[in-house]
C-alpha cells in the first residue's frame, strides 16, 4: 500500500508528462480551476452559520445583499479562469450566452464548459452539492475570440472532465481520459489529496436513481422497467433493488460510480427532452462513467458522447451506470422486453 502523499498537482504533472506534446498549459488551467473549487467550498461549507449567526460577513461594506451560492459561485470560477491564457472562452449553466475572455487577457487553446453548483437548491437542506465542469480544446483559430462553435462539440472530443462534491468532505473526481481519479481535500492544508486511485464502476448493482414523482409522465417503457425493478421475486430470477434518489446530480452519480446501479432522469411528456443539460451536466458525467468501465446513453442506444450539440443548454435524456445496469435499463426502454 502506497504511502505516498499525491497532491491533484502532482497528479496533474505526472498525467501530463504521459500525454505526448504536453506543453504544462493543461496542469497550469486545472491548478487555476483547483483554486476556484477550494473559493467555493469555503463559501459552501459556510452557507449554514450565516443563518445560525447572522454573520455580515457575506455583506459587502455597501451592505449589499449578498449573492446567490451559485451566483457567488459562478463569479469565482469565472475570474479564477479569464487571466491565465489557457482559455478562449467559456459557457457557463448561469449564462445564456458564451462568456468572453476579457479583451486584455490572452487567449488560450482550450474551452471551459461549467455548471458552477449544481444541486443548490438543496444547500440549505445540507445536501451534498457540486461543480461540474468539462474542458475542450478549441477548434477555431489560435489567439482569436472563442465562439460558439468551440462550444458544441461531442463529447468524446473532451480532454477532461471532472466534478467537486461538496459534502460531508470535499472531493474531487476528474479524468483526462487515462481513468478516473478521486481526491479529497485536506482543509488543514488546503490539498486535494488522492483518495481513490483509478476508480472503477461495479459491473452491475441493484441501486437504482430516478425520481419517481415523475412516474405518471414517463412512457409505458418506462413505467414497465419501474414496475420490473420493484417486482419481489425469488433472488436467483432477479436481484433485489434498492432506490437512492438525492435529487443532487453530483451526489447521485458520486454514489453510482462507486457502489454501481444506475442513474436515470429520462425524457416524460412535461420535459420531452429531459431535465439535464448536455454540454456541462451529461457529458462531463458520461465520460468520467465511461472511463470508469460504465455506460451512459439517452436509454434509446445512443451513446450521449456521440451526441452532436446544437446549442450552449440544450437537455438530454440520461442513463448513466453500471453497464449491466445500463443494459437492463435500455431492453426495456426499446421494447425488447416487457418483464
Ligand atoms: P428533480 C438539481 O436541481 C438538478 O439539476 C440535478 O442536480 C438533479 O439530479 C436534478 O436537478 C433533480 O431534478 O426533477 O428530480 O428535482
Amino acid at each position: 500500500m502506497s504511502n505516498k502523499v499525491i497532491t491533484i498537482e502532482r497528479h496533474i504533472i505526472e498525467e501530463e508528462r504521459a500525454s505526448q506534446g504536453a506543453t504544462g498549459d493543461f496542469s497550469a488551467l486545472l491548478r487555476d480551476l483547483m483554486l476556484a473549487v477550494k473559493i467555493i467550498h469555503r463559501e459552501v461549507i459556510r452557507a449554514g452559520l450565516v443563518d445560525i449567526l447572522g454573520a455580515t460577513h457575506r455583506e459587502n461594506i455597501q451592505g449589499e445583499v449578498v449573492q446567490k451560492l451559485d451566483e457567488f459561485a459562478n463569479d469565482v470560477i469565472f475570474r479564477a479562469m479569464d487571466h491565465g491564457g489557457h482559455l478562449c472562452a467559456m459557457a457557463s449553466e448561469e449564462n445564456e450566452g458564451l462568456l468572453a475572455i476579457p479583451e486584455e487577457y490572452p487567449k488560450g487553446k482550450y474551452i471551459l464548459l461549467f455548471d458552477p453548483l449544481d444541486g443548490s437548491s438543496n444547500i440549505d437542506a445540507n445536501v451534498s452539492i457540486g461543480t461540474i465542469f468539462s474542458i475542450h480544446r478549441r477548434v477555431t483559430a489560435e489567439e482569436t475570440d472563442g465562439t460558439v462553435e468551440d462550444a458544441l462539440q461531442p463529447g468524446y472530443k473532451q480532454i477532461a472532465a471532472g466534478y467537486t462534491i461538496y459534502g460531508p468532505s470535499t472531493m474531487l473526481v476528474y479524468t483526462a481520459g487515462r481513468g478516473v481519479y478521486g481526491f479529497t481535500l485536506d482543509p488543514s492544508v488546503g490539498e486535494f489529496l488522492l483518495s481513490h486511485d483509478n476508480i472503477r464502476i461495479p459491473e452491475h448493482n441493484g441501486i437504482y436513481s430516478v425520481n419517481e414523482g415523475n412516474y405518471m409522465k414517463w412512457s409505458p417503457e418506462m413505467r414497465k422497467y419501474i414496475d420490473w425493478v420493484k417486482q419481489d421475486i425469488p433472488e436467483e430470477q432477479k436481484k433485489s433493488y434498492s432506490l437512492r434518489y438525492i435529487g443532487s446530480m453530483v451526489a447521485d452519480i458520486h454514489r453510482t460510480l462507486l457502489y454501481g446501479g444506475v442513474f436515470l432522469y429520462p425524457a416524460d411528456v412535461k420535459s420531452k427532452k429531459g431535465k439535464l443539460r448536455l454540454l456541462y451536466e451529461a457529458n462531463p458525467m458520461s465520460f468520467i462513467v465511461e472511463q470508469a468501465g460504465g455506460r451512459a446513453t439517452d436509454g434509446l442506444g445512443n451513446r450521449l458522447l456521440e451526441i452532436m450539440p446544437t446549442e450552449l443548454h440544450q437537455r438530454v435524456p440520461l442513463v448513466v451506470g453500471s453497464p449491466k445496469n445500463v443494459e437492463e435499463v435500455e431492453s426495456f426502454l426499446q421494447g425488447k422486453r416487457a418483464v
